[in-house]
C-alpha cells in the first residue's frame, strides 16, 4: 500500500471513528459542542486538528465505563491502569477489537523476528494489566506455543527456560535483565539459551540497554510499544532487521505530535507529545488522546507508507526540573548503565529541605557486584550525573529487587517537593 493509498483509508476509518464517538459516548459529544465542531467538518486529515484532546483526566471522569460506545453485553473485555494516584483507568474490547488487537500484536511481533511455530515465553503480568494477556493473544495469533509464564518468580523463570527451550521471550526490560544477571548468579550462561530474540517494552529504555541485553544474551532486542488507553501491546512494533524505532500500526491509528506547552501540532521529526486517534475501535474509541510519552514521528523504512516513532525519551509528566535543570529519567539510565556494579534499576526522590531542591538516586546494584564495584559505584555515578547533567544528587546503593514494582515496572519518581514536611 502506497503512503497516499493508507492516507485516503486513514481519512475514511477517520470519518468513520469520529462520528462513531460523537453519536455514541456523551463526553466526546459535549466536548466536540463546547468546541464548536461537527464530525462532518472533518473532510481532510489535517481537520483533525480542530478537535479537542482527550486527557486520562476525562477517563478518570468517566469512571468506571462512561467512554464506553457499546452496550456492556458487547464488551468481551475489561482491562485497568492502575495509575499512580486515584482512580484506574479503564478500558474495554469488543470481540472485533480483541481481533484486530491480536492482529496488530502479532504484526509487531512478527516483524521483531518472532516466528510461527516458536516457543513464545511471555513474562509480561497477566490480569488487569494489558501487557500478559495482549503478548499473550499476539503470540498466539501469530501461531506461536505460549508459555503464560507472567512476571515475577524469577527462579522459576529460569528453571522453565532451561526446561522448556523458548525460542523468544517477552517482558519489560528490566525484567531481562533481572533474568540475565540470576542467570549469571546461577551459574548459567545467559548466551548459552536458546532465546534467540525479546520484545520488550511497557516502559523506556535506551539504545545502552538493547546493547547490554543483545551482547550478554546473544539475541536480538526489539521494541514494542503500547498503552491500555489506545489499545495495549502492539499499537507500535520495531522491526527486527532496521531496529530504527517502533512502525505505528496506521491503518488502525492516526498519530500526531503536539507541543505539551503550546498544544500546537508540530510537523513530523519534532520531538514532542505523542497524540492518538483510534480508526477502528469499537468499545472505546479514542479521539486525540494525550499521551504524555514525548518522542517525534519519523518516515517510515522496513514498511515505507507507516510512520516509525523515536524511543520515548520521557514523559511530559516525568520532567524534573532540578535547580533549574531540565532532567529525564532516561539520563540517568544511560549513566548508570556505564558504572559496573549498578542496575538500571532505580528511582528519584525530589525533597525540598530547606530552600534548595535535592535529589536522592535510589539505585539496585547487580546480583553480580562485587564488594569493590558497590564502594566505587555510588561515588562514580554522582561524578558521572555532575558531568553530564549538572547536578549534584546523594546516591544510597540497595540490595537487587528491594526496590518496589508494579506490572514489572518501577515508580520512577518521587517528587516531595511540594508535599508538607513531617
Ligand atoms: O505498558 C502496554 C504495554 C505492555 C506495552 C507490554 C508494551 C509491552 P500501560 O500500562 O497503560 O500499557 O502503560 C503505558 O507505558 O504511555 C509509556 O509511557 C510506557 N510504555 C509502553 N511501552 C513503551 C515502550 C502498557 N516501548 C505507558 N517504550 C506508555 C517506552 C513505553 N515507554
Amino acid at each position: 500500500m502506497s503512503r497516499d493509498e493508507l492516507e485516503a483509508l486513514q481519512l475514511q476509518r477517520l470519518q468513520h471513528s469520529v462520528q462513531y464517538a460523537y453519536d455514541r459516548v456523551p463526553m466526546y459529544t459535549k466536548k466536540f459542542d463546547d468546541a464548536g465542531v461537527k464530525p462532518s467538518d472533518l473532510k481532510s486529515l489535517e481537520d483533525l486538528q480542530k478537535f479537542p484532546y482527550t486527557t486520562k483526566e476525562d477517563l478518570r471522569q468517566t469512571y468506571p465505563f462512561g467512554m464506553f460506545a457499546v452496550p456492556q453485553h458487547e464488551v468481551a473485555r475489561i482491562h485497568a491502569s492502575s495509575g499512580t494516584t486515584g482512580r484506574p483507568t479503564v478500558v474495554g474490547y469488543t470481540k472485533g477489537d480483541l481481533e484486530n488487537w491480536a492482529t496488530m500484536g502479532a504484526r509487531s511481533l512478527r516483524a521483531s523476528g518472532v516466528k510461527p511455530g516458536w516457543k513464545v515465553h511471555n513474562a509480561y503480568g497477566y490480569g488487569l494489566f494489558t501487557g500478559g494477556l495482549g503478548a499473550h493473544s499476539a503470540a498466539e495469533k501469530l501461531g506461536c506455543t505460549v508459555i503464560p509464564m507472567s512476571g515475577g518468580q524469577t527462579q522459576r523463570q529460569l528453571q522453565l527456560i532451561q526446561d522448556f527451550e523458548p525460542d523468544a521471550i517477552l517482558c519489560t526490560p528490566t525484567y531481562l535483565l533481572t533474568i540475565m544477571d540470576a542467570m549469571v548468579q546461577a551459574g548459567m550462561d545467559p548466551r548459552a539459551t536458546s532465546i534467540k530474540v525479546a520484545v520488550l517494552g511497557a516502559e523506556p529504555w535506551t539504545e545502552e540497554m538493547r546493547h547490554e541485553l543483545e551482547v550478554g544474551m546473544d539475541i536480538d532486542a526489539c521494541d514494542i510499544y503500547g498503552l491500555s488507553e489506545v489499545m495495549g501491546p502492539g499499537v507500535a512494533g520495531e522491526c527486527v532487521d532496521s531496529k530504527d524505532g517502533c512502525t505505528i500500526w496506521e491503518d488502525h491509528f492516526r498519530p500526531e505530535i503536539i507541543d505539551p506547552i503550546t498544544d500546537a501540532v508540530l510537523p513530523d521529526g519534532q520531538h514532542g507529545e505523542l497524540v492518538f486517534t483510534s480508526l477502528t475501535k469499537e468499545a472505546m474509541p479514542i479521539i486525540r488522546y494525550r499521551t504524555r510519552d514525548l518522542t517525534r514521528l519519523l518516515p517510515g523504512t522496513t514498511r515505507p507508507s507507516m510512520r516509525r516513532m523515536g524511543r520515548i525519551s520521557g514523559r511530559s509528566d516525568d520532567m524534573i526540573i532540578l535547580r533549574g535543570v531540565n532532567l529525564f529519567p532516561t539520563q540517568i539510565e544511560e549513566i548508570a548503565l556505564r558504572v559496573p556494579g549498578l542496575s538500571p534499576h532505580f528511582q528519584l526522590e525530589l525533597t525540598r529541605p530547606k530552600r534548595m531542591d535535592e535529589l536522592a538516586v535510589r539505585i539496585e546494584r547487580r546480583e553480580e557486584a562485587t564488594s569493590d564495584d558497590v564502594a566505587s559505584a555510588g561515588v562514580e555515578l554522582a561524578r558521572l550525573i555532575k558531568i553530564h547533567i549538572g547536578s549534584t544528587c546523594r546516591i544510597d546503593v540497595v540490595e537487587p529487587g528491594t526496590l518496589e514494582r508494579s506490572n514489572g515496572k518501577l515508580k520512577r519518581i518521587y517528587d516531595l517537593r511540594d508535599k508538607p514536611a513531617v
